[in-house]
């Protein structure tokens, strides 16, 4: 629950206090009093969007040349410090406000102090709202600044200031220190998770090539918290499609790297062809993820497309006959990274996450047409590896075309003949409509007796369904299990899928709590991912938590869902008067409940914890399979075991 600061009558007793300072107090009393407004939530999401703004600040001080170093820790009492060698926060007399300019930064609402007119700041979203407002959520913050010649130091408490900023020895560095901790009266989820922290600042460092971020946990617990990383890529984008690329093979050697720019808007293209059959294009707007795209990315798609094309028609690459090629034909197998900056981005979109600027596309367009079609023509051989490579992808796909339209007359994906081993829900009212998606005949069988019948529908899924990475649309249509799963669903697939003939609006994965579970989870998080991606985007896609232990004693009996809640509950029942044994029963898979257990335990809407899949995770899992895909055992063991683990933290 949000509190304000408790203060009865704020400033208006005390003396001295002018109508500004007034209206300063009200700033940060508005974003207590409305946290979700400026940091989104107050659950995890908002706790690690505090550590964002400030090391969004650093990599501004980086965007403008002066860092290269930020380092984040993360302390026992689940504080944060975040340390940068940038120029530090101004420390003279603001020359309105009358204070330091610390002291301006850190209580006065959006006075980041940048508001110059050649920085990219970032508007809309939540990113750039100020370390003002990281200060107002902060039981305490306080600052260190190296700048002109000495050390300063101030400290706050929920936005106000404690003491004056004090100037302290003599130095000849710069930079800034923030350490705060995040008011527990403020946020219902109060420990940072490093997984969450570092996939962000892994993902800044490849954004800012050449910048170093360290992330350190001193938290003591376990061996597991207390480690350090640091990121670090030289290369930049170009590194970062590496990393995507993963196991992927290249079909040119470097990775193809364009820059340049044009009225105050920079452009950074990386990319590079691979044997695959998907296309992982990530577009960032000052260095947020545009996870729906917008302008930047609609102009590198004219013109990838064009080039491709103009390029393939002058080589005698095409043969006579061949169809142009489209734009899904020539991102085949592209994993691209674009990085545009913009002065005054528009965002826009369900998410904020849509670049709106109409002059980014022109501009990216022809930056790429130009040098893509240099590159080209000073790369011959890999030239004619990437056409061949789209003309293939033509192929298939009108071969894809031919057999999705002998599919529909055969199976009828379109006129409602369902698959035979789908025991329906009897509602046609797809808004309360679920679709369970059970792993193995025998669990299958349990969840089909144990079900609503009204309302959930079951279709029990017959060992690995294909890897859809690995495989064309042709081959993907004409597997079984994953053609049961199009026809359940009712919506159609890849470009043709539409989200208002989806049959539910849950679609629950349940899959055993073991290593293979967890594989074929991913295989269809990967499945929905590529075909059904607006699945995923409204929120349709959950995955099921069924408990791993049952822990008894007599009539007693409790459901465990972690190994820590077992352990809590072994250590109550030991605690208890009685004279009968505990029993702990870990269940190896869903087929060991009966239909009751499993009904009770993960199907019922009153008890189950149902995990919603978002795009980044989705993204996420799809991209670390990959990533470790192929034929080593070793690597797909740990992906599986991590990815395990990333399941259980869907939450955040
Ligand atoms: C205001 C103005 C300038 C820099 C900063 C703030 C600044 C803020 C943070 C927060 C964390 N690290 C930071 N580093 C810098 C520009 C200063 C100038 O013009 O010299």
């Amino acid at each position: 629950m949000a509190k304000t600061n408790g203060k009865k009558g704020g400033a208006k007793g005390q003396e001295g206090y002018t109508s500004r300072h007034l209206q300063v107090l009200k700033g940060l009393e508005a974003v207590r009093k409305r946290p979700g407004m400026y940091i989104g939530s107050t659950s995890a999401r908002g706790l690690h969007h505090l550590v964002y703004e400030v090391v969004d600040n650093a990599i501004d001080e980086a965007m403008a040349g002066y860092c290269s170093d930020i380092a984040v820790v993360i302390h026992d009492d689940d504080s944060i410090t975040v340390t940068d060698d940038g120029r530090g926060i101004p420390v003279d007399i603001h020359p309105t406000e009358k204070v330091p300019g610390v002291e301006v930064a850190l209580t006065r609402l959006h006075a980041g102090g940048k508001f110059d007119k050649d920085s990219y700041k970032v508007s809309g979203g939540l990113h750039g709202v100020g370390v003002s407002v990281v200060n107002a959520l902060s039981e305490s913050l306080d600052v260190e600044v190296k700048r002109d010649g000495h050390v300063w130091t101030q400290e706050f408490s929920r936005g106000l200031k404690k003491s004056e900023l004090e100037k302290g020895a003599k130095t000849k560095e710069t930079g800034t220190r923030v350490h705060f901790r995040p008011d527990p009266e403020i946020f219902t989820e109060l420990q940072y998770q490093w997984d969450t922290l570092a996939s962000r600042l892994r993902e800044l460092a490849y954004l800012n090539g050449g910048v170093s971020i360290t992330l350190r946990d001193e938290r003591p617990e376990g061996t597991e918290n207390d480690r350090e990383e640091r990121f670090y890529f030289e290369g930049g984008i170009s590194q970062y499609v590496e990393y995507l690329r993963g196991k992927k093979n290249p079909l040119h050697d470097d990775v193809i790297y364009l820059q340049g720019d044009q009225d105050g808007t920079e452009i950074e293209l990386a990319m590079q062809y691979t044997d695959g059959y998907n296309e992982d294009t990530f577009t960032f707007v000052n260095n947020i993820n545009t996870h729906e795209g917008g302008t930047h990315l609609s102009g590198f798609k004219a013109a990838l497309t064009r080039t491709i094309n103009g390029y393939a028609s002058r080589s005698s690459t095409m043969k006579k006959g061949d169809p142009s090629l489209s734009g899904d034909d020539v991102r085949e197998g592209l994993v691209a990274v674009l990085s545009v900056k913009v002065l005054e981005p528009q965002f826009e979109g369900q998410t904020k996450t849509k670049l709106g600027n109409s002059e980014v596309r022109g501009i990216v367009e022809s930056l790429v047409n130009d040098k893509l079609g240099t590159w080209l023509d000073e790369n011959p051989s890999s030239a004619r590896r990437i056409i061949e490579k789209a003309v293939q992808a033509a192929r298939a796909r009108e071969a894809a075309r031919k057999a999705r339209d002998l599919t529909r007359k055969k199976s009828a994906l379109e006129t409602g003949i369902l698959p035979g081993k789908l025991a329906d829900c009897s509602s046609r009212d797809a808004s309360l409509s679920e679709l369970y998606l059970v792993e193995g005949d025998s669990a299958g069988g349990s969840a089909k007796q144990g079900r609503d019948r009204e309302y959930q529908a079951i279709l029990p899924l017959k060992g690995k369904i294909l890897n859809v990475e690995r495989a064309r649309i042709d081959k993907i249509l004409s597997n079984d299990e994953i053609r049961a799963i199009i026809t359940a669903i009712g919506a159609g697939i890849g470009d043709e899928f539409s989200l208002d003939q989806t049959r539910y609006h849950k679609i629950v994965i349940m899959t055993d709590a073991d290593v293979d579970g967890a594989h074929i989870r991913t295989l269809l998080l990967t499945f929905f991912f590529r075909q059904m991606q607006e699945l995923i985007e409204a929120g349709y896609v959950f995955i099921a938590q069924p408990p791993l232990y049952r822990v008894s004693r007599g009539k007693k009996e409790f459901y465990c869902y972690t190994e820590e809640e077992r352990e809590t509950i072994t250590k109550e029942l030991q605690g208890g008067k009685g004279s009968s044994a505990i029993h702990v029963q870990r269940y190896k898979g869903l087929g060991e409940m009966n239909p009751d257990q499993l009904w009770n335990t993960t199907m019922s809407p009153e008890n189950r914890t149902l995990l919603q899949v978002t795009i980044d995770e989705a993204t996420e899992a799809s991209l670390l399979f990959e990533r470790l895909m192929g034929d080593e055992v070793e690597p797909r063991r740990e992906f599986i075991e991590q990815n395990a683990k990333f399941v259980r933290n869907l939450d955040i």
